[in-house]
């Protein structure tokens, strides 16, 4: 399998992040794809290429303006504010406020995050568009006939909203992977969010269209991030009805239960008629991820990845998710040889 993969994912490498009542190192941090590389390298997955560059245009066919406007900018006019450390909101359009955009920075980034935890640095754009580069490249790969891809994307993506960042998230690569499949005359495509954490961003993209299908196995909204999406009950609406299908786990999920929603997911993939599967890959399933509560162990990673190739669709898998750094390779590279053993 071919792997896409941009240095330039470097440029985001955030400091510290509140976590259990203490400042730690960001989770979302360079090493992790270091070691997924490495990982890709040392099993001989296949060739890693350096990623096209598409510009901003693909990003808006899914992101809001302002808010992609937004990114390029906010570095610069947080900075000439007078801030001297990374950028983070303090403030928030919460119920019974006014969702008007600020012209102030503080006001603006509040507007525009859904949580404090990402914080934006001087090389956050530029590490976001290498992101979406990524996934854009393993995209036309498989319009122009491979079978699968590999795009081992940085920061991740599925957080991201219409018109939010958070998560760890800045661009939604997945969304804007499959918005490239459509405009290159695919159908109908579906994403499949395997991700610990609900991909609340890409159901909010494609929540009233029905060219898109939508599916997420995660922790139930009522124990973990993002918490105020990812309940069963949200279905799609107006030509989206039917079209997005959540599957809120308890805490503590083992492999067998998170296995047999997955094989749920699948058949409904198949019902919907998709023609191309994108994976949003986050392996923070694993049993040992320090802020996730599903019990994967590392074989299980392989037999999803060769159920995933038994759909037969070609697929490309866009990373997301997942901090047991150590062993965040072999977890991803574990679904990716399951997926090549299942051909
Ligand atoms: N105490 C992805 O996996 N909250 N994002 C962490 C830790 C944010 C996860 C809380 C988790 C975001 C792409
Ligand atoms: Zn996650």
């Amino acid at each position: 399998m071919l792997t896409i993969y941009s240095e330039d994912h470097r440029h985001q490498d955030g400091k510290n992040e509140l976590h259990n009542g203490k400042m730690v190192p960001c989770f979302e941090m360079p090493k992790r794809a270091d070691i997924i590389l490495e990982r890709v390298k040392t099993t001989n997955l296949g060739a890693i290429i350096a990623p096209d560059d598409f510009g901003i245009d693909p990003i808006l066919r899914v992101h809001d303006k302002g808010f992609v406007e937004f990114m390029a900018t906010v570095w610069e006019e947080w900075c000439a504010a007078g801030n001297d450390c990374e950028a983070f909101a303090n403030t928030w359009p919460t119920r019974r406020l006014r969702e008007r955009i600020p012209i102030a920075i503080e006001g603006k980034i509040g507007y525009y995050a859904l949580a404090i935890e990402t914080p934006i640095t001087s090389g956050s754009y530029k590490a976001a568009l290498s992101s979406v580069n990524v996934a854009l490249t393993g995209q036309k790969k498989i319009a122009a006939g491979a079978h699968s891809a590999f795009a081992l994307c940085r920061p991740p993506g599925h957080h991201a909203a219409f018109d939010q960042y958070g998560g760890y998230c800045f661009f939604n690569n997945a969304a804007i992977a499959a918005q490239g499949f459509l405009d290159d005359g695919v159908s109908k495509v579906a994403i499949l969010d395997v991700d610990f954490h609900h991909g609340n961003g890409t159901q909010d993209i494609f929540y009233e269209r029905n060219d898109v299908f939508f599916t997420s196995l995660h922790g139930s909204p009522d124990y973990e991030f993002p918490y105020f999406l990812g309940w069963d009950d949200e279905t799609g609406r107006g030509a989206g009805e039917g079209c997005n299908i959540n599957y809120p786990l308890m805490p503590g999920t083992t492999f067998d239960i998170w296995f047999e929603a997955l094989r749920d997911a699948g058949k409904r993939i198949k019902e919907y008629g998709a023609e191309v599967l994108i994976i949003s890959l986050g392996v923070d399933t694993f049993a040992h991820d320090p802020i996730s509560s599903f019990k994967l162990q590392s074989p299980d990673f392989t037999t999803y990845g060769k159920y995933i190739a038994e759909l037969g669709l070609p697929t490309l898998f866009v990373m997301e998710g997942g901090y047991a750094v150590e062993e965040i390779g072999i977890n991803a590279v574990n679904v990716l040889q399951g997926f090549e053993e299942g051909l």
